[in-house]
C-alpha cells in the first residue's frame, strides 16, 4: 500500500477498534487507490479518504417487540448513514444474528463506490439488525418491522435516505416497514423504500436484478476471452435472493448451475437447478434446501461442509461476507476455474482475491458486480418520481445497459492505470473518483 495512504489506514483502524470487516473493506479499496493519489494531489489536500471513512451520520436505536408467547424482545437496530455526495443515502436493510456495527459500517463503505458505479445519483448508507427471523412467524416478522421503523422512520426520506432489502429483507419485510412508514409520517412516500410489491410503487425486475445483473457482468468479463456462459458448469452459494435470480440468468443463458447452498448445508444437482422447485422451496414454502433433495431425483443434499469444494468453471458466490476462503479459491483455480462473479458483498477473503488474480481468474468483484440490485432500486425511485411503472422488458434493458456500462467503466479504468483486467482496480478508483470529485466541490463537509 502506498505510505501516504498507510497512515491514513492505520488511523482509521485504530479508531475503529473490533470492527474486522470494515478493516477489510477500507485495506482493500486503500490498496487500489495510490496511483489515484499521485494524479490528485487535492484528494489528501483535502482529506477525502479521511472523510470518506467517518460515516455522516451513525444511527443505534434500541428496537423492543413482542413475540409470539408473549415474551419481551430487544433487538439492536442500526443505520450507517455513510456518504451523501452523489445523492441521498441509499442501501439495503440487514437481519441477521451476526448484524453489528462492523458488519454495518463495511457494507456502507462498500455501498459508496457501488453506488457511484451505478452512474446513478445515489449516496451510500446500510443498516440493520441482530434480529434472527430464521424461524419467526409472519406476526412476529411484522411486529418486529413496525417496531424498527418506529425508530427509522425519523432518519429516512426520499430525499435524505432510501433504504431497501439485504439479507434476512425481502418484500415482506419491505411492506411492513412501508406500511409503518406510512402510517406515522402519514405520507405515502413512495420513494422512502426500494423493493416494494409492484402494486403500489415497486419496479418490476427489482427482484431479480442483482442475480441477473451479477450473471450479465460476468458474461461481460467471459466475453472479453471469447467466452460467453454457454456450456459452463457453475456453483452458487446462497440459495436466496441473489442466489435464486442468478441461477436463472445463468441456465437461461445455457450454463448448467450444479450446485447452491444455505448456511445449513447444499444440494448437488448434476442436471442443472430446478429453478420453479427451488423458488417454491425458498420464496414460496420458506422452507430449507434439504427439503430439495426429496423432491427431485439425483440430487445429493449433504449436510454441512462448503459448496466451496465442488468443482466449476464458473464461480458466483451469492450467500455472504467471507464465504470463500484462500484454500477454496486455490482448489477452485487448480480445478479449471475461469471466472468469480461476486453476487454477494465481499464473499471471497483477500487471500481468495489475491488467490484468483494471481493466476489471471476474471474476478469481478461485489461492488461492481453486484450492483444491478441498487442500480435497480435507483430505476424505482425514478419511476415513484415520475409516478411512472416501466414494462419488465423495458427495465431490464436498462438493466442490462448499466451492467455493461460497469463492466466497460471498470475495464478502461483499469487499463488506464496500467492494470488492463483488474476489475478490483478498476472498480475502486472509478467509483472513488467520482465520489471524491463531488466531495470537493461541494466544500469540507
Ligand atoms: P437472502 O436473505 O435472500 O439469502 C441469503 C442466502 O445466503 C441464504 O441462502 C442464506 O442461508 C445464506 N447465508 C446468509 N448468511 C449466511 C452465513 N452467515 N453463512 C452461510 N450462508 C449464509 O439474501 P440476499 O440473497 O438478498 O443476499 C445475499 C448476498 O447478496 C448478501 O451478501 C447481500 O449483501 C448481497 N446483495 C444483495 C442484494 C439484494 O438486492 N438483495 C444486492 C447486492 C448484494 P440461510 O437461509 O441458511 O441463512
Ligand atoms: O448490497 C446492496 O447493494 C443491496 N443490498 C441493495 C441496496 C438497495 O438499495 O437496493
Amino acid at each position: 500500500m502506498d505510505a501516504r495512504l498507510e497512515t491514513i489506514r492505520d488511523t482509521v483502524l485504530a479508531r475503529n477498534p473490533g470492527e474486522g470487516e470494515f478493516h477489510q473493506a477500507v485495506t482493500e479499496v486503500f490498496e487500489s487507490l495510490g496511483p489515484v493519489h499521485d494524479r490528485h494531489p487535492e484528494f489528501l489536500e483535502g482529506a477525502v479518504l479521511e472523510r470518506l471513512c467517518e460515516p455522516e451520520r451513525q444511527i443505534i436505536f434500541r428496537v423492543p417487540w413482542v413475540d409470539d408467547a408473549g415474551r419481551f424482545q430487544i433487538n439492536r437496530g442500526f443505520r450507517v448513514e455513510f456518504n451523501s455526495a452523489l445523492g441521498p443515502f441509499k442501501g439495503g436493510l440487514r437481519f441477521h444474528p451476526s448484524v453489528n456495527l462492523g458488519i454495518v459500517k463495511f457494507l456502507g463503505f462498500e455501498q459508496i463506490f457501488k453506488n457511484a458505479l451505478t452512474g446513478m445519483p445515489i449516496g451510500g448508507g446500510k443498516g440493520g439488525s441482530d434480529f434472527d427471523p430464521r424461524g419467526r412467524s409472519d406476526g412476529e416478522i411484522m411486529r418486529f418491522c413496525q417496531s424498527f421503523m418506529t425508530e427509522l422512520y425519523r432518519h429516512i426520506g426520499e430525499y435524505t435516505d432510501v433504504p431497501a432489502g439485504d439479507i434476512g429483507v425481502g418484500g415482506r419485510e419491505i411492506g411492513y416497514l412501508f406500511g409503518q412508514y406510512k402510517r406515522i409520517t402519514n405520507r405515502y412516500e413512495s420513494g422512502v423504500l426500494t423493493g416494494k410489491g409492484i402494486s403500489w410503487g415497486g419496479s418490476l425486475v427489482r427482484p431479480e436484478a442483482t442475480g441477473y445483473g451479477t450473471v450479465i457482468f460476468t458474461q461481460e468479463m467471459l466475453k472479453t476471452r471469447g467466452q460467453s456462459f454457454e456450456g459452463q458448469r457453475v456453483v452458487v452459494s446462497g440459495s436466496g435472493n441473489v442466489a435464486i435470480n442468478a441461477i436463472a440468468k445463468a441456465q437461461g443463458l445455457g450454463a448448467t448451475v450444479v450446485a447452491c447452498s444455505d448456511s445449513s448445508g447444499y444440494i448437488v444437482d448434476e442436471a442443472g437447478i430446478d429453478v420453479e422447485l427451488l423458488r417454491q422451496i425458498k420464496e414460496v414454502e420458506r422452507g430449507r434446501l434439504k427439503d430439495y433433495e426429496a423432491r427431485r431425483s439425483n440430487v445429493t443434499y449433504v449436510d454441512g461442509g462448503s459448496v466451496w469444494d465442488l468443482d466449476a468453471t464458473v464461480a458466483l458466490p451469492c450467500a455472504t461476507q467471507n464465504e470463500l476462503d484462500g484454500d477454496a479459491a486455490a482448489r477452485l483455480v487448480r480445478n479449471g476455474l475461469l471466472a468469480v462473479g461476486e453476487g454477494a458483498n465481499m464473499p471471497s477473503t483477500r487471500d481468495a482475491v489475491a488467490v484468483f488474480q494471481d493466476s489471471g481468474i476474471l474476478f469481478g468483484p461485489g461492488k461492481a458486480a453486484n450492483a444491478g440490485g441498487v442500480a435497480t432500486s435507483a430505476l424505482e425511485m425514478q419511476q415513484n418520481a415520475s409516478r411512472d411503472s416501466w414494462s419488465f422488458a423495458h427495465t431490464e434493458e436498462r438493466l442490462t445497459e448499466i451492467m455493461v456500462g460497469i463492466h466497460d467503466r471498470c475495464a478502461a479504468t483499469a487499463a488506464e492505470y496500467g492494470d488492463p483486467g483488474n476489475y478490483v482496480l478498476g472498480a475502486n478508483i472509478g467509483g472513488f473518483v467520482k465520489v471524491a470529485d463531488a466531495m470537493l466541490a461541494q466544500g469540507l463537509i
